[in-house]
């Protein structure tokens, strides 16, 4: 460890008991390691603060040592943003004791929470009130609201809602040096300079910690419709999207998008979770209506719309969910899939977003690059398509040589990424940069942001100690 990082240990050693401060390996262990067990790291400790207090103390005591500082919450990143560096002289902050609702109004429509509450409590909370917080993720039930801040997260709900940076309305962050930024408002209309809390939202930790949020709430939906529909093609799926948000509106929440390949791999590997639908087209659709209007009726409304769309042979079969079970097991289906492709072996993954109208002519020249790239790989390009963001991951084929798939993912990588910056898109359009995109972020971004992104670094964190080397170089 170097002087620097022990001194700051003592100082904290002394300021924070042991059920704080944690500094046994066997705790530390599974702190060190992201999820999907691509990054390791090796923490000086971890510490768990209660309060906003006790994070300002902590951030004083390791910017004075110039000691880094790796936040994290339900430890859920796709791209290894929480996960420290194995240098052993990084301290882990994790929020998950900072999680109270402190307050809930519902004539103004807000939630102030704290960074470690989980998202489903949020959504449970909001619920109880009558409101929506519409964010909804696969880990809602082991993410947390400061991760889903810090990562700008999207989801299944964005065509509607937006994603977490458009739900908050006010922060409150500790900055690089301790102190506190408060901006914990609850007002819509605050137009008074630059808007310094969206600086925090997607930073992943790297300019200061988020401890707590005013979020946007929204009315309970009365009326909620799924359904899951046969599609032959991505072409189809997009003529499909346009008429229902032309009929439909502002009531179409969620367009997800699976190919059959995904759902042959919940066959195989999560037999319980079966689609309604015989596999006997190359593309599955999940999409849902859903409005707060009294007396509104989403299930005739998405009935009528999908018979005018099959009259002209836009789909093939669909079922509605008749009621909220079979509608959380069209959910669960989609949200397994991550999961079945875990339980599949090793996969390549890519995040990756392109306007909606070349969906299509992408999906059609990415499958052809993978093809010739990665012989051992089998493309599962699945998500979010009514945002034009797809999860075009790549699984190892049954019985095909792991040893040469994996060598090919940085030559994969690459053609895949170009491909998108070719049509215009992002190579994360969700899950943020961490550690696993930084030279993608160097590869792609346009000179000039980069450098913005550096001058705002080095004006909130001068020292460099905030989760260093995720997003930027250090
Ligand atoms: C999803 O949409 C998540 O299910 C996970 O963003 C995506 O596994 C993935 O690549
Ligand atoms: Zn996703």
């Amino acid at each position: 460890m170097t002087p620097a990082a022990s001194a700051a240990l003592a100082e904290l050693t002394q300021h924070f008991d042991t059920t704080t401060l944690v500094r046994d390996p066997w705790r530390l262990a599974p702190l060190e390691i992201d999820h999907r067990e691509r990054y390791r790291g090796r923490a000086a400790a971890a510490l768990f603060p209660r309060s906003t207090a006790q994070v300002s103390a902590a951030l004083e005591i390791c910017h004075r040592h110039a000691m880094p500082v790796v936040p994290q919450g339900g430890n859920t990143s796709y791209c290894g943003a929480a996960t420290p560096d194995a240098s052993g002289d990084q301290l882990l902050l994790c929020l998950a004791r900072m999680n109270r609702i402190r307050e809930l109004r519902p004539i103004d429509d807000i939630m102030v929470a704290e960074a470690g509450c989980l998202l489903a409590e949020l959504q449970q909370a909001a619920t109880a009130a009558d409101r929506l917080f519409p964010l909804q993720l696969g880990s809602a039930g082991s993410c947390q609201l400061g991760g889903n801040l810090s990562t700008n997260a999207g989801g299944t709900n964005v065509l509607r809602y937006g994603m977490a940076r458009d739900l908050v309305l006010g922060l409150e962050v500790v900055l690089a040096d301790g102190r506190v930024l408060e901006t914990l408002g609850s007002l819509r209309k605050d137009n008074t300079g630059y808007d310094i809390k969206s600086l925090f939202l997607g930073a992943e930790g790297t300019l200061g910690v988020i401890t707590a949020a005013s979020l946007r709430l929204f009315p309970q939906p009365r009326s909620v419709a799924t359904a899951f529909v046969a599609l032959g093609s991505v072409q189809q799926a997009i003529e499909l999207l346009a008429e229902l948000r032309s009929a439909g509106g502002e009531e179409l929440t969620s367009f997800e998008l699976m190919p059959r390949a995904a759902l042959q791999l919940l066959n195989r590997h999560l037999p319980d979770r079966q689609p309604p639908l015989p596999l006997d087209a190359p593309w599955f659709l999940l999409c849902e209506l859903a409005t707060a209007r009294r007396g509104a009726d989403t299930h005739h409304t998405l009935e009528d719309l999908l018979s005018a769309a099959s009259e002209r042979g836009l789909l093939g079969n669909a079922v509605i969910a008749q009621n909220e079970r079979e509608r959380q097991a069209l959910w669960q289906l989609r949200e397994s899939i991550p999961e079945a492709q875990r339980r599949a072996g090793p996969s390549l993954k890519h995040d990756v977003s392109v306007p909606v109208a070349v969906l299509p002519e992408f999906v059609t020249r990415g499958t052809a690059l993978v093809e010739q790239t990665v012989s051992e790989g089998q493309l599962i390009a699945y998500g979010h398509a009514g945002d034009g963001n797809l999860h075009f991951n790549v699984s190892l084929r049954d019985g095909a040589d792991a040893a040469a798939f994996s060598a090919r993912e940085q030559t994969l990588r690459r053609a895949v990424h170009d491909l998108v910056h070719e049509f215009g898109g992002s190579f994360s359009a969700e899950h943020g940069i961490g550690q696993s995109k930084v030279e993608e972020l160097e590869r792609y971004a346009p000179a000039l942001e980069l450098e913005l992104m550096r001058r705002i670094k080095l004006a909130l964190d001068p020292q460099g100690i905030m989760n260093p080397g995720k997003v930027l170089k250090r």
